[in-house]
């Protein structure tokens, strides 16, 4: 076969298929790290009428799921990772928007970021992202946080809640650091503390001193609403 042909054969014009197929198309698309097809895949689904929502889970986020199955067992690398996750943040960046859209004042303040030796970022961009979907003011430090960052942040914005994102087994400890240094600094108490990532657990939450750990987006952000209001009715 000429190249020409084998290129013929191979395209695939995403706006042809069908839901079902786009999901699946998505999924290798971000596996292959094709971050231009993943941004038109997005606005695809949009067009379709899909809520944001729906898109980020069902496409998104399982297609990073599939990605960390292989990476685990050794079939992809840390470059192709990289590279869907950059493709991962193309699709991330449209829905952002759409996930912050809200026109109430902010319900509280949260300063977000993940831990110091880690720079997983995906997730905790969309904690930070559902966050702001549902009318927090959120400010993100971004990755690699040693203590002296968090303390910088929390004097900066005076949040109410501080989160916490770890996704390596060697980094989670780090999160007990930061929440003893608050006690010994006097600042634990006015502040609500949520952990999240993909190790950690409850008891690990508890373990370390956090108000809660959170499994996902929509768990910290439904934590984040039901501790927020707890509080400020107990004052
Ligand atoms: Co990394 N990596 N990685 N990696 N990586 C994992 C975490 C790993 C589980 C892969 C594996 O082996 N299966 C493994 C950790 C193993 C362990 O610790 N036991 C691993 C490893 C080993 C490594 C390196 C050491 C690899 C190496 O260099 N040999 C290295 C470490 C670098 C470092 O941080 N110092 C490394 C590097 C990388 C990349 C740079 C290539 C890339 C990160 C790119 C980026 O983030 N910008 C990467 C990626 C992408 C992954 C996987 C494949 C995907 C993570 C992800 O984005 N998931 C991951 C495998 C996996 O988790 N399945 C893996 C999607 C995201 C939406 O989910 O982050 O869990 P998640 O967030 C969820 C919840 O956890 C929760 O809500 C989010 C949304 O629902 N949540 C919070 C997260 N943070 C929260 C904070 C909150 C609340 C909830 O605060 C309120």
């Amino acid at each position: 076969m000429s190249e020409e042909e084998y290129d013929d054969e191979e395209e695939i014009i995403l706006s042809e298929l069908n839901d079902e197929e786009l999901v699946e198309q998505v999924h290798d698309d971000l596996y292959n790290g094709l971050k231009e097809e993943i941004e038109e895949a997005t606005n695809i689904f949009l067009e379709r009428g899909w809520g944001a929502d729906k898109i980020l889970n069902d496409a998104l986020v399982e297609g990073m799921r599939i990605v960390g199955i292989d990476f685990r067992d050794g079939i992809l690398f840390v470059p192709e990772v990289l590279m869907a996750a950059n493709a991962m943040k193309g699709g991330m960046a449209i829905l952002r928007p759409l996930l912050a859209e809200t026109g109430a004042p902010p319900i509280g303040k949260v300063v977000i970021g993940t831990v110091k030796g880690d720079i997983h970022d995906i997730g905790k961009n969309l904690v930070g992202m559902m966050l702001e979907g549902a009318g927090f003011e959120v400010f993100d430090i971004g990755i690699n946080n040693p203590v002296e960052d968090y303390l910088a942040a929390l004097e900066e914005h005076q949040p109410d809640i501080l989160g916490m994102s770890a996704l390596l087994t060697t980094t989670m400890p780090y999160m007990k650091v930061v929440i003893d240094t608050l006690k010994e600094q006097g600042l634990r108490n006015d502040l609500i503390v949520l952990v999240g990532g993909a190790p950690l657990n409850e008891e690990f939450g508890e373990a370390v001193g956090a108000d809660a750990y959170c499994r996902d987006a929509a768990v910290a952000v439904e934590t984040a609403k039901s501790l927020i209001q707890e509080r400020r009715a107990a004052s």
